[in-house]
């Protein structure tokens, strides 16, 4: 008999296909309360889930006594209770690779267009306010050749030194857990501690995972540290940054302006007072969203969750301890 799985995001078809194959699967519209309670029959039978999104912890858990293996479609899952998969032995699988150059693109968007006034300028065009030549009011900063920082050096990270190094000409300051051989060998990167990459950074830029460690990591005092012509781009997790702290500083001159693709909360409230800022390049989470990578992430995911189920897992585990 095949295993059964719930899958809570909707897939392109030719991968529905592929884990209709290998499992009996109920569909459902995300892992919210009211579908763990509509689909609780689901649950209780499913020995995989594979989606994005909701909670799964110790609650969820007991709600699915017969899961082994989670499947998210993302790189991050912070949104998982690792201990409580952990103590009950489920695996959890993401999506680690396919993604990298894409937010890292991303991230280099937010660079140029934070700098440069890219979405403020092009919204004046529309608005018929290019009468004339333009003068200063218009104008943006440098990005070439300026220091970037970099807060997480993993793989986006050394993808994003890649892009300001060997593209922009920027020297590369880092702060991570551990040296970073690559980053320093082919880009030139400069390991420094928190305090220097805040002091130094022209751009600092944010790829960190969310955990009880870096949440608010960046606050009013870590800004109050950074030039006031700097730019803080965030990529990584919206609860990195204190998004308070963040506002006021934008509004104090504290920084110069922010390129922001993740939130405290997501969707961001259309009242946030940082829609309000024209020093902000405010993205709707779009990291890894081109049509390509979403279908690479999804294909990953599909993969991750045949192999852990029907397999061999070789790859993508976040808790592969539990495979010994
Ligand atoms: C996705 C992400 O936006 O992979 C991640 O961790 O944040 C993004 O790539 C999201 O998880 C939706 O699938």
């Amino acid at each position: 008999m095949k295993p059964s799985v719930v899958l809570y995001k909707s897939l392109p078809d030719d991968l529905r296909q592929r884990l209709d194959e290998h499992f009996t699967v109920t569909e459902i519209n995300g892992l919210t309360a009211e579908n763990l309670e509509k689909h609780a029959e689901a649950f209780a039978s499913a020995e995989g889930i594979l989606g994005s999104g909701g909670k799964v912890d110790s609650e969820f858990l007991a709600k699915a006594p017969k899961l082994r293996v989670a499947s998210t479609v993302s790189v991050g899952y912070d949104n998982f209770d690792v201990d409580a998969l952990n103590q009950r032995g489920v695996l959890l699988m993401h999506t680690p690779t396919v993604l990298t150059e894409t937010v890292a693109d991303t991230m280099m968007a937010l660079v140029l267009s934070s700098a440069r006034r890219v979405v403020e300028v092009a919204e004046r065009v529309k608005a018929g306010e290019w009468q004339s030549n333009i003068g200063p009011d218009w104008f943006g900063i440098d990005v070439h050749h300026k220091k970037l920082g970099i807060l997480g050096m993993g793989r986006i990270g050394l993808a994003l030194a890649q892009r300001a190094h060997l593209g922009f000409s920027m020297p590369i300051l880092y702060n991570a857990r551990k040296h970073h051989d690559a980053a320093e060998q082919r880009f030139d990167a400069q390991y420094c501690d928190l305090d220097t990459l805040l002091k130094e950074s022209d751009f600092l830029c944010i790829s960190l995972p969310l955990t009880e460690q870096t949440h608010h990591l960046i606050g009013r005092e870590q800004l109050a540290k950074m030039k006031p012509s700097a730019v803080l781009i965030n990529a990584g997790r919206g609860p990195v940054v204190d998004e308070q702290a963040l506002i006021e500083a934008l509004k104090d001159g504290i920084i110069h302006a922010a390129g922001l693709d993740v939130f405290e909360q997501e969707p961001l409230p259309a009242d946030s007072p940082l829609l309000s800022l024209p020093n902000v390049v405010a993205l709707p989470h779009i990291g890894s969203a081109t049509h390509e990578t979403r279908y690479g992430m999804a294909k990953d995911a599909v993969d991750n969750l045949i192999a852990a189920l029907t397999g061999k897992v070789e790859k993508n585990c976040v808790n592969p301890q539990l495979l010994k």
